[in-house]
Order: C-alpha cells, then sequence, then structure tokens
C-alpha cells in the first residue's frame, strides 16, 4: 500500500498540472493548488497530511483552488473529509457548537476566497456554483437546519424562504468521524451523494438541473473548496480529492482514487 501511495502521489504531481484531472491521495503534495487564507497542510494525527481549510478557531476562512483551469462542462468529483473539535457558543437555534462547514465551488475568475463566518468562505464568489456542507443553522439565510446541504449559485449562501435545493443529513457532518462525498454533473443534472462509509449511494441525496456554462460563462473553472468559522469553529479538513470527466463510479472514494491513478498510467504509456 506503501508504495502504490508513493505512486499515487507521483501521478497527481504531474497530472493536476498538465491534464486538467485531480487525483491527491493526501497533501502532502499541494502542487497544483493555490491555497488562501487559513487553509494550510498538516498532519492531523489520525488521516495523514490532510488539507486543514480552517483551524477550530473562531473567525477564519481559507480556501484552496486548482491553479489551472480545468473542464467543467462534465465532471465526477470524490473526496473525503473529517470536520473536528466543535466548539463556540450557542444561538439561532442551534443545539449543538461547531460551525460553519464546507463548499465545494466551480468558478472561472480567479483563485479568491469569499466571507468569513455564515459565508462559508463562498459569498462573494462570483459567478459560481458551490455546494455546500453546511454545519450551523442561520435563519437569516434561510438554512433548513443545522446539518444539511445544500446548492448555491454566484457566492449565496441564502436558499430563500422556500430552502430550494437543500437536504438535511444526519448524523453531523461535524460529528468527529470521516465522511465521503461524491458529486456528478453529466452537463445537465448536478448529484450530491455523501455518506459515512466508502460504499457511494444508490441514489442522490439532493439534485439540481443546471448549465454551468451558461452560469460562470464559459467551460473551464477553477474548482476547490472554501471553508469558514465565526463565532463556532470546527478543523475543516479535507483528507483526498479526484475529479475528471463526467464518469460515476459506483465505487469507494478511495477505490475510485486507484482507478483513475491506473487509469492515467495507462494514459501516460501510451
Ligand atoms: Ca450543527
Ligand atoms: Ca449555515
Ligand atoms: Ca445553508
Amino acid at each position: 500500500m506503501i508504495i502504490r501511495l508513493i505512486t499515487l502521489g507521483l501521478v497527481c504531481a504531474v497530472c493536476s498540472s498538465t491534464q486538467g484531472i485531480v487525483v491527491y491521495s493526501d497533501f502532502s503534495d499541494t502542487s497544483g493548488l493555490v491555497l488562501n487564507g487559513a487553509a494550510a497542510s498538516v498532519d492531523n494525527g489520525t488521516d495523514g497530511v490532510v488539507l486543514r481549510l480552517t483551524p477550530a478557531s473562531g473567525n477564519q476562512a481559507g480556501s484552496i483552488f486548482s491553479s489551472d483551469l480545468v473542464d467543467a462542462t462534465n465532471f465526477s468529483t470524490t473526496f473525503s473529509f473529517r470536520f473536528t473539535e466543535s466548539g463556540g457558543t450557542l444561538f439561532d437555534g442551534n443545539t449543538e457548537t461547531g460551525a460553519d462547514g464546507m463548499v465545494f465551488v466551480v468558478q472561472p475568475v480567479s483563485s479568491s476566497l469569499g466571507g468569513l463566518g455564515q459565508g462559508i468562505g463562498f459569498t462573494g464568489i462570483t459567478p459560481a456554483v458551490g455546494v455546500e456542507f453546511d454545519t450551523w443553522h442561520n435563519s437569516a439565510n434561510n438554512d433548513p437546519s443545522s446539518n444539511h446541504l445544500g446548492i448555491d449559485l454566484n457566492g449565496s449562501v441564502n436558499h430563500g424562504v422556500d430552502m430550494l435545493y437543500t437536504v438535511d443529513v444526519s448524523p453531523d457532518f461535524n460529528n468527529g468521524d470521516r465522511w465521503f462525498a461524491w458529486i456528478d454533473y453529466d452537463g445537465a443534472i448536478l448529484e450530491v451523494r455523501v455518506s459515512q462509509t466508502t460504499t457511494r449511494p444508490t441514489d442522490a441525496q439532493l439534485t439540481r438541473d443546471l448549465i454551468i456554462p451558461d452560469i460562470i460563462g464559459q467551460d473551464t473553472a477553477y474548482i476547490g473548496f472554501t471553508a469558514a468559522t465565526g463565532a463556532d469553529w470546527n478543523n475543516h479538513d479535507l483528507i483526498d480529492w479526484t475529479y475528471d470527466e463526467f464518469n460515476p463510479i459506483p465505487q469507494p472514494a478511495a477505490v475510485s482514487t486507484l482507478l483513475v491513478a491506473a487509469v492515467l498510467c495507462l494514459r501516460r504509456r501510451v
């Protein structure tokens, strides 16, 4: 396994910068990425070297984006994360500390950083498409609960009075466990799946019809993640990440990583 992971690291360093395909089995090498604000690679003592988007302290924002534009007309991306050390004060209907969550972002402008706290590092990044993993109820944003998924557009985390394109998830994302996520876009429908196991759920928990190139104004984008803390906080750790053309594989995220790496090795030999 050690040899395979070392091989993955080498593949990652080559392909993340030259082929528009992202494969990070860990973040000991962050070449191909731009880190902003509080984001830093750290050994979290459990998962190895992760990308810590924010540390567990108040009023932090961090983001990471691909340093190169990638094809955003269709894609499948998988990643895993762990949110730990919940802390802070209780208000706005929340019964558990810890905040604010993380957003997977597709945006064409720059490797930029959005707003703190309830903005989850996403507010102000426009045009953009975001998939939020929101751990704090903000009544001002029409959050449906203190732990939900949402699909957001153009730097806004306000879901509107009908709370469209959100779904509650239980247990909490910031329960300290490792979570796995799969986001697939076939060019017309964005699908989001999460699980505490490596088994990709058959049915998507959240979907939204959208044409990403129409929203962001072009076919290519910088892709990455934002996170933030406010009066409450968590460590927001991204453990691994793959991004490729639309190719939903009903396999665990970790196995998908190995498959993508194998494909890349074959491509390089041709
Ligand atoms: Ca919560
Ligand atoms: Ca929120
Ligand atoms: Ca929300």
